[in-house]
């Protein structure tokens, strides 16, 4: 881990990586048998190098949002286009990814949309080919941010929690993978001024409670997240109570299935990276999402309100 991250720091820094004066951090792969190959195959986004010009439709990227689901990246797309007033709120939104079902992704000037699914397998295979995506199209200083849901510990259904530190359900930071047969260890440090900023917009914006915290990420959404309401449970009511306090003690304040391998993976690379994720519930309380759909819809759409009110003022701040 430390060795691939000190030779992507080594090759940012080198005179090799393209380079203008404005633009110093470019998106890293660290593969030398990516060069042999004639041509790149991004399989479950239906793109290539042979088969689409990915500088001219990617090269100026600057934001890279990514969510869960296929439909909520769509919402996005149309909020961020009527945001920034950069196209007719009413048009449709083509799906790049159109050829294939496994994720979708929009674009709207600057900013790209794209969807990962549920759990680590599936946002680490969509993240290979999206930096592979970004570094083939040369982009150039670019921000990225997971908009989500979890459940909360101790806080009000609805709160945003701009991810402080990804733990594990050790409470560890880190994030394990098993290569070769031998377990890796990689470290899921984020961006902390990026964290910051985010709550600074949140603050302004003055709409809804944003805290920043430890988010934990598990394997699963049942056994894995302590519930008691899954096909299986061999654990009683208090040694649920019991677990959840003791991650309330290691400040995690919410809990996902992404967060850990997204920001090792946007750290290898050198994506500035942030989690924006709301509570849909508080888990001392209870297991069951049973709000109304009207009102976990409205939850949802905070993590974007922010990102979206941060990427406005980002780009007028240009
Ligand atoms: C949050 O919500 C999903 C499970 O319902 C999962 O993808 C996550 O991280
Ligand atoms: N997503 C999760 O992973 N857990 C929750 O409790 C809610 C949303």
């Amino acid at each position: 881990n430390d060795s691939l991250a000190a030779t992507n720091q080594r090759k940012m820094d080198s005179k090799d990586v393209k380079q203008d004066a404005s633009c110093c951090s470019p998106v890293c792969v660290h593969n030398p048998h990516l060069d042999a190959l004639k041509d790149d195959v991004l399989y479950h986004f239906s793109l290539g190098t042979g088969t689409h010009d990915l500088p001219a439709m990617f090269g100026d990227v600057k934001f890279v949002c990514v969510g869960g689901s296929p439909w909520r990246m769509k919402s996005f797309i149309e909020y961020i286009a009527a945001e920034l007033s950069m196209e007719d709120p009413k048009a449709e939104y083509p799906n790049i990814c159109a050829g294939t079902d496994r994720y979708a992704m929009y674009k709207v000037g600057p900013v790209l949309s794209v969807s990962h699914g549920m759990g680590i397998p599936s946002i680490a295979i969509m993240l290979h080919e999206l930096i592979k995506l970004l570094h083939h199209a040369h982009c150039t200083d670019v921000t990225i941010i997971r908009i989500g849901t979890s459940g909360g510990i101790g806080l009000e259904p609805g709160t945003v929690v701009v991810t402080k530190q990804s733990v594990d359900a050790t409470f560890q930071p880190k994030f394990e993978q098993v290569i070769l047969g031998k377990t890796v260890v990689r470290n899921t440090d984020l961006d902390q001024s990026l964290a910051e900023e985010l709550l600074q917009c949140s603050k302004e914006l003055s709409q809804f409670e944003t805290v920043i915290g430890n988010t934990m990420c598990t394997m699963d959404f049942y056994e894995g997240q302590a519930r008691l309401d899954g096909a299986f449970c061999s654990y009683t009511e208090k040694d649920k109570q019991d677990y959840l306090s003791k991650a309330k003690e290691a400040r995690v304040c919410n809990i996902e299935m992404e967060s850990s391998v997204f920001a090792a993976m946007c750290k290898l690379s050198g994506l500035r990276a942030a989690v924006v994720c709301v509570t849909l519930l508080d888990r001392l309380k209870g297991d069951q999402l049973s709000s109304s759909h009207e009102v976990l819809h409205s939850y949802q759409q905070r993590p974007q309100i922010l990102v979206g009110s941060y990427i406005k003022k980002q780009l007028k701040a240009k």
